[in-house]
């Protein structure tokens, strides 16, 4: 395979020439592949560029793209896009040039990618993988914390370290995703490419690595503005994916039980019944209907047959009789307060969190997922 590895730098003069170093001797031991080196740099003022030349005027497998200063990720996206239509790799591999990245890992990387993987993602945060120990406490929760929550909140738990830029991909990931990836920056790049990937069907594999401090140079980086865009990052892709996924259609069925339930309310009402009464007719009639379109539309790909409908009708009664007391509760709490008169908007608030209720245990205990 034609492998080309990416250095992006800006102002790291004092580390490129011994990380090139590094890299030829982690290279010369890996069979079967053809390696090039590839500076991506942003016009450094520190000689970077210049050092680099003069370098790879000995080393014909070394090369320097140079360009404006657009922030990581544009000069990331450069250099895969030379990467792939100037050197023909097949393969990318991208580190950090402050030495942070120990070409030492470097072979790890090769050797997963030759037993099948196509995304092989450095990790700080599994086995034999390291942060520095003399990072402080802030920054350590900060990185950690981070990365779980990126974790978690997208739904990926398996990989463990989404921020770092010690990786080794194959070129389809960035013929699918370079157009939408323009938007990106800095860590919200890094998580991005990786997400989008392994959405579309990567086989991601995790290799531990030590991450050090640069030595010399200054970090890049800005932490309140990151935070900020990574959690939008994660919000609005969970909230993409629930509406895609059954979430929407949930809404839609229940937005259709709601009426049925606040017709039958109002009606009894008007027949003279008390309120909490007429709710929970009104619950009940909603839950029949609930139950019928969530299974044969929300839920259709874990569809119940047959005589299981039963046992399952009566299951998500007694879950939905859940929703009917904190529905009632939330009624009967607010005209205890207000007067008789309040029950309308403690009826709309105990709605709301019977939803979310309802939507936990639909999703995870009527209609589970095998093997879940
Ligand atoms: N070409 C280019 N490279 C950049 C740019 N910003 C950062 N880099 C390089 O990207 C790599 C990572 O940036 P760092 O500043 O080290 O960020 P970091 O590793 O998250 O932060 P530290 O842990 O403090 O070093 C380094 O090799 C930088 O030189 C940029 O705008 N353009
Ligand atoms: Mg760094």
């Amino acid at each position: 395979m034609n492998v080309t590895v990416i250095l992006p730098t800006y102002n790291e003069r004092g580390n490129i020439i011994v990380l090139l170093d590094g890299l030829s001797q982690a290279v010369t031991g890996i069979p079967g592949h053809a390696f090039s080196f590839l500076v991506v740099d942003d016009t450094s003022e520190d000689g970077t560029q210049e050092v680099v030349r003069r370098y790879a005027r000995k080393h014909p497998d070394i090369f320097l793209l140079s360009g404006k200063k657009e922030g990581l990720g544009r000069a990331l996206l450069r250099g895969m896009q030379y990467a792939i239509d100037t050197l023909h790799a097949d393969l990318i591999v991208q580190m950090d040039a402050d030495l942070s990245h120990d070409p030492a890992s470097f072979s790890s990387f090769i050797k997963e990618i030759d037993k099948g993987a196509d995304f092989v993602v450095g990790s700080r945060y599994i086995r034999g993988g390291s942060i520095p120990s003399n990072w402080g406490l802030h920054r350590k929760i900060f990185s950690v914390v981070g990365n779980a929550i990126v974790r978690f909140g997208l739904g990926f738990p398996l990989v463990h370290d989404w921020t770092g830029g010690y990786r080794a991909y194959m070129r389809k990931y960035y013929d699918r995703f370079h157009g939408e990836m323009k938007k990106f920056s800095g860590y919200v790049f890094q998580i991005a490419f990786l997400h989008k990937s392994i959405r579309s069907g990567a086989r991601a594999v995790e290799v531990p690595i030590q991450f050090t401090d640069r030595l010399y140079g200054r970090s890049k980086i800005a932490p309140s503005q990151y935070i900020r865009d990574v959690l939008r990052y994660v919000v609005t892709q969970r909230i993409k994916a629930m509406m895609q996924g059954s979430f929407g259609k949930f809404c839609i069925v229940g937005t259709a039980g709601f009426l049925i339930n606040t017709v039958v309310l109002e009606l009894g009402v008007q027949f003279g019944l008390h309120p909490v009464l007429a709710s929970v007719m009104g619950a009940e009639l909603a839950i029949v209907s609930n139950f019928i379109f969530n299974n044969a539309w929300t839920f259709r790909d874990r569809k119940i047959h047959g005589k299981r409908r039963i046992i399952k009708f009566l299951q998500f009664n007694a879950t939905s009789v859940g929703a009917i007391v904190i529905q009632a509760g939330t009624i009967w709490v607010g005209t205890a307060f207000y007067g008789i008169s309040a029950y309308r908007i403690f009826y709309i608030l105990g709605v709301g969190i019977g939803l979310v209720w309802n939507y936990i245990m639909y999703s995870t205990i009527i209609w589970k997922r095998q093997g879940q």
